[in-house]
């Protein structure tokens, strides 16, 4: 049936009634919004059934995005757009007296990521749908997602996410799609003659059974599948399960997400976790190839599986497993297959997060896996030798002091590897991977990192669309980087003063929950500064920080520069359970909050507002709102960002370092529309070369870098003096190791120039739309099809585009 608004209405209270035999007016929020959401997948479902069969009978390659983390957040909305249906259900729902947004507000974030690499994995999803190609995801349904945050007397405390509790509308549990995870136990290799039979002594038997939940494509038909696998307990298996210890063990293998976005914990479970989803998921690829009706030697041809960071690197030996074991094919065949399926994103340059496993605890996760690499490793050496230095061979083999080196695993085992800015894909080449660079240099590729302006803009900031609409059409909608025809109206008085309004509308709508959510009332007029990242040293919200205390301690002793702007500093940041530097950093800044944001002499000059539970449904009501977008790692370690990204396409300037896709956003909007500061990538490495860097004399010879420091350790931040110690002996002691005071003075002095700059709101406002009209030049639309281009090697179905979703 059509899809318009009285149908829909008469479709929607026949649904209550259905369900709950309810009236609209007696019905809760997550009833109207259970109901919804059953309405929107009963109409997508016949077009998902119809993509999939598509795929199948033209023969499509597809694509399998491996990742050990999604973070889609909430799906009502966004498969609302992508239905097309979101206005008019809007206006329908008003006609009842129900606030969509409201009945929104009762989804809980699908949180099974960490941060940046979690979230850029979902946006590929939306993208490959909205783009018409054929591709899935592929990861774990874990039980509980990221901890929900919450701060008690400043600290941080982890609260488990509980998220699947009131039920979950979007997934399908599809149990005749299980598959048996082999874990654990012996094996022998019994010679067959023409092959060699792996036997398996005492291994655990799993049974992966697969949820799955509909990607829609952006007003074009195509729904295509995330697929998350839980851990059940075989019924063949159940005798073995005698105790609640044993049964427990299975459920823990997905009970939690690893909160952790740098270092790796050593825990056997988490190896498991990768080996599990990474067998469940290439088990249901080879049943569903076989359907192809192909050979096996063209595997290569019809299927890609994409490695997300290297969690899923043991794709590479699973797929060598079944090709070898299971499907007798040769090594080498088997190789060149894999080799051709396999391709690998690496998200960071961080050493702490290069993943590396001890061999033997391999060996007791998944001892048949562990031979193979070992096969791999043994025939790579081989391969190398007499074409290669010796060294250069140790240094890029797979297995190296009893450690499995997942990279290399990933890198050597796959056709592509990719970094996810300029700048760092660089540092691979010329830097960390430049070894495997010499090897293969056709294999290094760059894909700079990429958001979905569905989500940020369209959905987040419905009052900037609107005026996008009336200025430039809506052809931006369907093509983000048509928002570049903004720029005609950089001397548009009206259009600026449009902007300026959404902006003001935003802000407004943000500081009434700021109110609501911690009770500090923020001014409209300040400036909205804006950090919201995972809390990491090298990301510098310490530098934020003494930025702020400086601020603070001028205003007390009567300082204040002529041109100064009050601010409403904001963050939003999780840290790593285990990483108690960064919590002694949200420790400061709760505790400078407090001392700020309570002194009768700051008033509205400054406030400081760190909002609990950063997660993508918070986000999507910070962003729309900030004026000041702050991207402020020390430069070559943040790979890329996107937070950058998002900020920039809702007009927030940036205050950048030389980092990440920072570099590509100022080279989009000039010099002039970016407030660039601090060292550059060569002079991070020059001082790392000549190890010249000693922060204890900017302390030193510093009066204003000391004069904020002391304010740390001397009692003038009250209630943090460990955390104030920890964080002073950090700077000055350990001489620290992220060039905060190296960097604090060129900050110190781009601030001010943003000052200056918010002074003349219509130059500001100029800058804010060129920064909105080149937003939309890091669409993930437009990533994935470099990935589908020169990565994957698929195509869009040709087929029929529909405007909407029919009902
Ligand atoms: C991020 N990495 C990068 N890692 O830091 C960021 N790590 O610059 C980039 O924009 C983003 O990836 C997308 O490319 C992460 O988010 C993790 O979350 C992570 C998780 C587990 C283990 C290690």
């Amino acid at each position: 049936m059509d899809f318009n608004k009285e149908v829909f209405k008469e479709k929607f209270k026949n649904r209550l009634d259905e369900k709950y035999a309810l009236d609209v007016k007696d019905a809760t929020p997550q009833e109207l919004y259970l109901t919804l959401s059953s309405i929107v997948r009963s109409s997508y479902s016949r077009y998902w059934r119809k993509t999939w069969k598509k795929y199948m009978e033209d023969g499509k390659k597809q694509i399998y995005y491996f990742s050990i983390e999604f973070l889609p957040g909430r799906l009502l909305m966004s498969n609302l757009l992508n239905m097309g249906w979101l206005e008019t259900v809007r206006d329908a729902l008003k006609d009842l007296d129900i606030d969509l947004d409201e009945i929104a507000e009762v989804e809980k974030d699908m949180a099974l990521g960490n941060g940046g690499l979690g979230r850029l994995a979902s946006a590929f999803m939306d993208s490959l749908a909205s783009d018409g190609l054929p591709g899935n995801g592929n990861g774990i349904r874990y039980r509980y997602g990221l901890f929900k945050q919450k701060f008690i007397d400043g600290y941080q405390i982890e609260l488990p996410n509980e998220w699947l509790d009131s039920g979950n509308p979007w997934e399908i549990r599809r149990e005749s799609k299980s598959v048996t995870v082999r874990l654990g136990g012996k094996v022998y290799l019994v010679d067959r003659g023409n092959y060699l039979e792996p036997v398996y002594e005492d291994a655990q038997l799993i049974k992966a059974v697969p949820y799955d939940t509909a990607i829609v494509g952006y007003k074009n038909g195509t729904v295509n599948t995330m697929r998350l696998w839980d851990a059940e307990i075989p019924s063949s298996e159940e005798a073995k399960y005698r105790t609640i210890e044993q049964r427990r063990e299975v459920e823990d293998l997905v009970s939690v997400l690893y909160p952790d976005d740098s270092k790796e914990s050593g825990r056997i479970l988490r190896l498991k976790q990768e080996y599990f989803f990474v067998s469940a998921g290439i088990q249901s690829i080879v049943r569903h190839f076989k359907k192809y009706n192909k050979s096996m030697n063209k595997i290569g041809e019809y299927i890609g599986i994409h490695i997300n960071d290297t969690h899923p690197a043991m794709s590479v030996a699973e797929l060598m497993r079944i090709l070898v074991d299971e499907e007798h094919m040769s090594w080498d065949d088997a190789w060149k297959q894999t080799v051709a399926v396999m391709s690998y994103t690496n998200h960071t340059i961080m050493a702490e997060a290069l993943e590396k496993w001890p061999v033997h605890i391999m060996q007791q996760v998944q001892p048949r896996i562990l031979q193979i690499i070992q096969e791999i490793d043994r025939r790579f050496v081989e391969e190398k030798q007499g074409k290669y230095a010796r060294d250069m061979i140790e240094r890029t083999r797979i297995i190296k002091d009893n450690q499995v080196r997942m990279a290399n695993l990933s890198i050597i085992g796959s056709h592509s590897t990719n970094g996810v800015a300029k700048l760092h894909t660089e540092l691979l080449k010329d830097d960390v991977l430049h070894d495997f660079y010499v090897m293969y240099p056709e294999r290094f590729n760059n894909k700079t990192n990429g958001i979905t302006d569905r989500r940020w803009l369209q959905i987040a900031n419905p009052e900037l669309s609107k005026v996008l609409d009336k200025a430039i059409g809506t052809e931006w909608r369907q093509d983000p980087t048509k928002l570049q025809k903004l720029l005609k109206h950089q001397n548009d008085n009206k259009v600026l003063n449009q902007i300026a309004n959404a902006k003001l509308k935003n802000k407004e709508r943000l500081a009434k929950f700021i109110e609501k959510e911690t009770g500090i009332k923020v001014s409209t007029d300040a400036i909205f500064d804006v950090q919201i990242k995972r809390l990491h040293a090298y990301k510098r919200q310490l530098l934020k920080l003494m930025h702020i205390v400086k601020l603070y301690l001028d205003i007390k002793q009567g300082k204040v520069a002529s041109d100064f702007q009050p601010r409403v500093f904001i963050f939003g940041a999780k840290a790593a359970p285990s990483y108690y530097y960064a919590k002694a950093i949200i420790k400061c800044i709760n505790e400078v909050a407090n001392m700020v944001n309570n002194d009768p002499e700051i008033g509205d000059k400054l406030k400081v507002v760190f909002l609990e539970d950063y997660r993508v449904s918070l986000a999507e009501k910070i962003i729309p709102a900030a004026n000041i977008s702050e991207q402020i790692s020390l430069a070559s370690k943040e790979a890329s960002g996107t937070s950058n990204m998002k900020l920039m396409l809702n007009g927030a300037l940036t205050v950048a370092t030389l980092d990440g896709a920072n570099i590509e956003i100022k080279d989009y909007v000039g010099e002039d529309n970016i407030f660039i500061f601090g060292l550059t990538k060569d002079e991070v490495y020059d001082y790392y070369n000549n190890g010249n860097y000693h922060s204890y004399d900017y302390y030193n010879n510093h009066e204003e870098i000391r004069r904020v420091l002391n304010a740390f350790v001397d009692g003038t931040i009250p209630n943090c003096q460990a955390e104030g110690q920890e964080i002073f002996d950090s700077l000055t002691k350990y001489n620290d190791e992220y060039f905060v005071l190296r960097d604090f003075e060129s900050y110190v002095n781009i601030q001010e120039m943003v000052d200056r700059t918010y002074s003349n709101k219509r130059h500001w406002n100029q800058m804010s739309l060129v920064n909105i009209a080149y937003g939309g030049m890091f669409s993930s639309d437009d990533t994935i099809k470099r990935y589908a281009e020169d990565i994957w090697n698929i195509s869009p179905l040709k087929d029929e585009k529909h405007g909407t979703y029919s009902l």
